[in-house]
């Protein structure tokens, strides 16, 4: 008993040290960082399939770049501290939502409309026969107007029903998920996640709200928004994350799908758009970040030459985020969150996030340092996250307890070797293996 509540003492130690010393000055980890943290003791995470190709390199020290210092998560509006999972869920969760909401990704209307689901298509004897095929439209309607998310899905026949699922938000032409599989791509690698158990599904977010600036009136804006949009109307981001929700609306009704076992998974502005649909819809169990960068996984406030910032993602994008988001522009420091407070929405559920090497534009440790900054919130849900772990060693990945970080060499892609990283999470949080 008194040995366990010194061990927690010192857990709870180490991770306030940790925080302390990475939220301070950039400045003040000098040389190699993942090196300066590697033997920490209290390491919880287990280190896996260690790509031969990259024989034990590690990320490039960080370049000079502005001191900082992050927002504490567990720091309530009412300058009280958070000290329990109750207060999270029912105080601290809220107030870091709005605080999202009214600056960063925008609020979705509530304006009602109306929702219906049809199987268009169905082959129960799709890939050779090892999945069941269901293309499926989901109709949301608000008078006469209406839009179509049209998603693809396969079931694995070989597997005890339900089966987990995954669901990419797909930025990619739809060639990426063809339903015919004449096509296949790394991108959604079906067969790869069939022959393991699992159901995967996919839609184009551009039939949510197309990738575009028009003044917000085509997609989900057009269906659902009033005539005058607030500063803190939702964007094209939150729409795709809605859209995410809808799908699992459907899911909900397949028999064939374990609901309690859905990944939402993107790459890119997919993964931001994946991480906001998991920050807000708790049905998700599993939230996948795959190379979002900017307003995705990666810390606002570190900023240096060759990384995107915050103003130049809204020039590029205007039409991504709420209008209060570009009054943010070269002013990171003001945000009122950064981040690892979105990665800590989807706490005490599984989030993965995984960065490529040569993908500075997304900065790969502004995403692995989200993942650990949000650690102090698991740990409220007597959760590990990645503990208190240095960046692991390019093509290898950590698996910890709730939080999965990867990172392989290479460019900013969605590729077979994510997946499989991904999966292999999955199995862990699914209970398929020990
Ligand atoms: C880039 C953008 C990134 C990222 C990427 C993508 O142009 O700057 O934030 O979202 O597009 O979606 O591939």
């Amino acid at each position: 008993m008194f040995k366990s509540k010194l061990r927690q003492a010192v857990l709870i130690m180490l991770a306030m040290v940790y925080s302390a010393a990475a939220d301070g000055p950039a400045k003040s980890h000098p040389g190699n960082w993942s090196r300066q943290r590697a033997q920490r003791p209290e390491e919880q995470v287990v280190r896996s399939k260690t790509d031969r190709a990259a024989q034990g390199r590690t990320f490039q020290p960080d370049p000079d770049m502005p001191a900082f210092t992050l927002p504490d998560p567990l720091l309530g509006a009412d300058g009280r501290r958070i000290g329990t999972a109750e207060e999270w869920k029912t105080r601290r969760r809220h107030e870091i939502l709005e605080l999202f909401r009214k600056n960063v990704y925008g609020r979705v209307p509530d304006t009602p409309y109306t929702k219906s689901f049809k199987v268009v298509h169905q082959d129960p004897q799709a890939m050779g026969g090892a999945a069941t095929l269901k293309q499926v439209q989901i109709t949301l309607s608000r008078g006469q107007a209406s839009l179509t998310i049209s998603v693809v899905l396969f079931i694995p026949n070989r597997a005890p029903k339900p089966v987990p699922a995954f669901l990419l938000i797909c930025n990619r032409g739809t060639e990426n998920f063809d339903p015919t599989r004449e096509r296949k791509s790394e991108f959604w690698p079906a067969e790869e996640a069939i022959a393991r158990g699992y159901a995967i599904a996919a839609f184009h977010n551009e039939d949510v709200d197309p990738d575009k600036h028009d003044g917000f009136k085509d997609g989900a804006h057009g269906l659902l928004d009033a005539a005058v949009r607030p500063p803190d109307a939702w964007g094209s981001i939150s729409a795709w994350a809605w859209g995410a929700s809808r799908v699992m609306d459907y899911f909900e009704t397949d028999a064939g799908l374990a609901r309690d076992k859905i990944a939402v998974i993107g790459h890119s502005r997919g993964g931001k758009a994946a991480l906001w649909a998991g920050a807000q819809d708790e049905r998700f169990a599993l939230v996948v970040s795959n190379e979002s960068g900017c307003t995705g996984a990666s810390l606002s406030r570190r900023r240096f030459q060759g990384k995107e910032s915050v103003a130049r993602i809204n020039t590029a994008f205007p039409h991504w985020f709420c209008e209060t988001y570009k009054t943010y522009n070269g002013r990171e420091d003001a945000l009122p969150v950064d981040q690892h407070m979105l990665i800590a929405l989807i706490a005490p559920r599984a989030v993965a996030v995984g960065s490529a090497e040569q993908d500075l534009w997304a900065d790969p440790r502004g995403e692995f340092l989200s993942v650990v900054h949000a650690g102090p919130v698991y740990r409220l849900f007597g959760r590990q996250a990645l503990g208190p772990a240095a960046m692991p060693e390019i093509g290898a990945a950590l698996h910890g307890d709730g939080a999965h970080y990867h990172i392989r060499e290479g460019k900013h892609d969605l590729t077979l070797r994510d997946w499989q990283s991904y999966l292999d999470f999955a199995d862990k949080v699914f209970g398929r293996v020990k």
